[in-house]
């Protein structure tokens, strides 16, 4: 037999209980949700969250740029790295190797042209008394091999500011390749046969 008795109590006990969940629920639900709160607080939450995330997309872009600069920092040593190395000395935006043997022009500028340079190229009165500074002929990347008396700089450009010493060039003997003849003087230029054999100056411009 089943103990009724006990089933009731149980039954009794469940719908007491349901009873009390509803009522519970009910006078929850009476009570009406603060949607202006809500609304006020999920609003400064999202104010927030965009604060912090604009906040983390500028630094994110700082660190960006940082590590951009880094990198390029880094190249830019490495690349006064490799050329110390090699024995070439920096001036004003070039790097410049001085030969320590002599050869025809054609020959030193094949030497240059191999190191990633070329003949020297000189722009600027600060750069001839540079040249003049090793006191040795050496060659320069200037010759009128094209057009007999018009000079041009080994970067194909037209001759402005020119060293010549006074009286040269004078194309005495076939002369078509400059040299840094009399370096004692300001005006040092000469034009010799380009297949005297020189010292040479090497130039590599560098963008830094
Ligand atoms: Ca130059
Ligand atoms: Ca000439
Ligand atoms: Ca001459």
């Amino acid at each position: 037999m089943p103990d009724f008795e006990a089933i009731i109590t149980n039954l009794t006990e469940e719908r007491e209980d349901l009873k009390s969940k509803l009522s519970a629920f009910d006078s929850s639900s009476a009570r009406m949700p603060d949607f202006e709160a809500i609304i006020t607080n999920l609003t400064e939450e999202r104010k927030d969250l965009k604060s912090k995330l604009s906040a983390f997309d500028s630094s994110s872009a700082r660190i960006r740029n940082l590590t951009e600069e880094r990198e390029d920092l880094k190249s830019k040593l490495s690349t006064f790295d490799h050329y110390f190395q090699q024995g070439w000395v920096y001036f004003s935006h070039s790097f410049y190797y001085i030969s320590s043997n002599q050869m025809s022009w054609h020959k030193s500028r094949a030497d240059c042209l191999q190191r990633g340079a070329d003949l020297m190229i000189i722009n600027s009165k600060e750069e001839q008394e540079f040249a003049n500074q090793f006191q040795r002929r050496t060659w320069i990347g200037l010759t009128d091999g094209e057009t007999e008396g018009t000079w041009k700089w080994v970067d194909g450009t037209a001759l402005n500011t020119s060293y010549w010493t006074p009286g040269e060039p004078n194309d005495q003997n076939t002369e078509d390749c400059a040299e840094t003849r009399f370096f004692y003087q300001e005006n040092s230029w000469n034009d010799t046969p380009c297949t005297v054999k020189n010292f040479w100056i090497c130039e590599k411009v560098v963008a830094l």
